[in-house]
């Protein structure tokens, strides 16, 4: 089962330096065993890659990729001048996908999720993290994680599921959020923990979804069944949320446009990962920049993503979350890969697997038609992919 990757301009994506370099890349068995200038070991099966650019396969962080419907209609009232929380207040934008989401069967959630897996994987992403949170009722919820854990039998991916039925108040339940969370949030996530369902918890800290306090007992009990917890902080407005993600050590805190240097100060203490979205940034014109420098200056590690879902970021392409991170968010080219790569995996909890071309983890890979990360970041609407290598297979 060894196989030597030869003949590539090699980004390992272990640290800040983005320049390619002649290496070779010894696999046994879909992990990494060496990363060196090589001679084929005896028995070895070598693989010329013919000289393209070489990186970690992407990670896509945050993504709510299985959901019912389309919102192309509430896009065309935002073009008219609705504003997306006056849409969410007159029962469309969550609550309209909670709808057609509820209508589907698993096989339907996993059917229409596909091209958009496709699409993602199309870009050499091999790492999807994928949410719940248009069921907002137990057995939706755990059909659209069921979905999620079968798309990962259908294309060769690594799918990493979460939690977020904390995503916006169904209609039943208007006023009455801790309710929600006493008997749908809290009940459901044992059971989908009971199911092997879940990967990690999260919900939506926003004045238009749940405040800190509310999503308190949903932190208190993911962290009795040793579920990490991450949260969509600091989106709208500033919430708190962020101080929340740091003070239950939150494997990220997404969005957090609204976020302060005070809270890029909480995520460095808590080891958290500030998972930027420039496609909701973009959709929803939205002006607040993150606080890139302050995570900078805090050592924050920064990541990007798609949030690929139907509302604020109808978004499937990682390279173009790549190519916005950089125009709209001032991030470096060197930035910009790690976001998608390393620091993603980060956010993943899973740094250890994937997201770096080094010993030990996963032959996790993408080669691209490129000479240099600047070109993948700078290219809009273009893709340089030769071949993706999951677990060391060509695919
Ligand atoms: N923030 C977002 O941008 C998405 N969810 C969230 O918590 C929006 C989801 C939607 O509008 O359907
Ligand atoms: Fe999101």
């Amino acid at each position: 089962m060894l196989r030597l990757w030869t003949n590539a301009r090699v980004i390992t994506g272990q640290t800040d330096d983005m320049q390619p370099r002649a290496l070779d890349v010894l696999c046994d068995s879909g992990r990494i065993l060496r990363v060196a200038p090589e001679i084929a070991p005896a028995g070895a099966k070598v693989i010329d890659c013919g000289g393209a650019l070489m990186t970690p396969a992407l990670v896509d962080c945050h993504t709510h990729l299985v959901f019912g419907g389309d919102r192309a209609r509430e896009f065309e009232l935002r073009l008219e001048g609705a504003s997306y929380e006056q849409i969410a207040r007159i029962g469309g934008g969550i609550a309209a996908t909670m709808t057609a989401t509820r209508a589907l069967s698993v096989a339907e959630l996993v059917a229409t999720a596909l091209p958009r897996l496709d699409h993602l994987l199309a870009e050499g992403v091999a790492t999807v993290e994928i949410k719940s949170g248009y069921g907002l009722e137990v057995e939706t919820e755990l059909n659209m994680l069921r979905a999620a854990r079968r798309l990962a039998d259908l294309r060769p991916v690594r799918i990493v599921t979460t939690w977020l039925a904390a995503h916006a108040l169904p209609p039943n339940y208007t006023g009455r959020a801790d309710a929600y969370m006493a008997e749908v949030a809290i009940p459901g996530l044992e059971r989908a923990f009971a199911e092997g369902l879940v990967d990690a918890v999260d919900g939506f800290c926003e004045g238009i979804a749940f405040s800190v306090a509310e999503l308190e007992p949903l932190f208190a009990h993911a962290a009795t069944l040793g579920l990490p917890v991450k949260l969509h902080a600091e989106q709208l407005s500033h919430c708190g949320g962020t101080q929340l993600a740091a003070r239950y050590g939150a494997l990220s805190a997404d969005h957090v446009e609204y976020a302060t240097a005070q809270d890029a100060q909480a995520l460095a203490g808590a080891g958290s990962v500030a998972v930027l979205l420039p496609g909701a940034f973009y959709t929803l014109r939205e002006t607040q920049l993150p606080p890139v420098a302050a995570f900078r200056a805090a050592g924050v590690p920064m990541a990007l993503a798609t949030d690929c879902n139907p509302g604020t970021s109808p978004l499937t392409s990682i390279l173009l979350a790549m190519n916005m991170g950089a125009t709209l968010f001032r991030l470096t080219v060197p930035e910009c890969l790690a976001a998608v790569t390393r620091h993603g995996a980060q956010a993943l909890g899973i740094g250890g697997e994937t997201g770096r071309i080094a010993p030990g983890l996963s032959a996790d890979f993408a080669l691209w038609q490129a000479d240099s990360a600047a070109q993948l970041v700078n290219r809009i609407g273009f893709n340089q992919l030769k071949a993706r290598v999951f677990k060391g297979e060509y695919v």
